[in-house]
C-alpha cells in the first residue's frame, strides 16, 4: 500500500470537549505519523473552499457557521492507505450510524457536531492539505529521522 497523506480536522466541538488528545492518540497508536499540525480559527473563505462540494446542500450555511465558530486543530497524517484508514477510524458521518470503536461512534450524537473531518479521497486529500498548510509547514521525514517510527 502506497504512503498517502490525509487532512484531519478536530472540529470545534472536538476541541471544546477536549478530544484533541484522543484523536491524536488513536491515529498515533494505529501507526500513522504526523507531518503537520496547527491550531487555527478557520475564516469564512477557507471554510467555503474546504466544503465547496456541499455548497448547494441545505445544511451548507450551518456547516460553514459551525466550522468557523471556534478553533480547530488541523493535521496532516501519513502512512500506507492513510486516507481510507482515517475514514474507517472516524466512523459514519451521522454518529447514529457510526460503529462503536470509531471516533464518532464513541464520542458523538449529532451529525453537525461529529468531532472530526477526514479527507475522502487521495486527490481531495492533496487539495485539502494545500488549503490548510504551506509546503514548508509539512515535515518530510528522512529514513534516519524515522528510525523510531513504526
Ligand atoms: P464527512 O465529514 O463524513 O466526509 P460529508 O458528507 O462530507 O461527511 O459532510 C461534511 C459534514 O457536513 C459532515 O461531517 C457533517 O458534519 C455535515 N453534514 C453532512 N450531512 C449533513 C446533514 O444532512 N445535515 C447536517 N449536517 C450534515
Ligand atoms: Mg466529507
Amino acid at each position: 500500500m502506497a504512503d498517502e497523506r490525509t487532512l484531519v480536522l478536530v472540529k470545534p466541538d472536538g476541541v471544546q470537549r477536549a478530544l484533541v488528545g484522543d484523536v491524536i492518540s488513536r491515529l498515533e497508536r494505529r501507526g500513522l505519523h504526523l507531518v503537520g499540525l496547527k491550531l487555527l480559527l478557520i475564516d469564512r473563505a477557507l471554510a467555503e473552499r474546504h466544503y465547496a462540494e456541499h455548497r448547494e446542500k441545505p445544511f451548507f450555511g450551518d456547516l460553514v457557521g459551525f466550522i468557523t465558530s471556534s478553533p480547530v486543530v488541523a493535521m496532516v497524517w501519513e502512512g500506507p492507505g492513510a486516507v481510507a484508514m482515517v475514514r474507517s477510524m472516524m466512523g459514519a458521518t451521522d454518529p447514529a450510524n457510526a460503529a462503536p470503536g470509531t471516533i464518532r461512534g464513541d464520542h458523538a450524537v449529532s451529525i453537525g457536531a461529529n468531532v472530526v473531518h477526514g479527507s475522502d479521497s487521495v486527490s481531495r486529500a492533496a487539495e485539502e492539505v494545500a488549503l490548510f498548510f504551506e509546503p514548508g509547514e509539512l515535515v518530510e521525514w528522512t529514513s534516519a529521522q524515522a528510525a523510531w517510527l513504526h
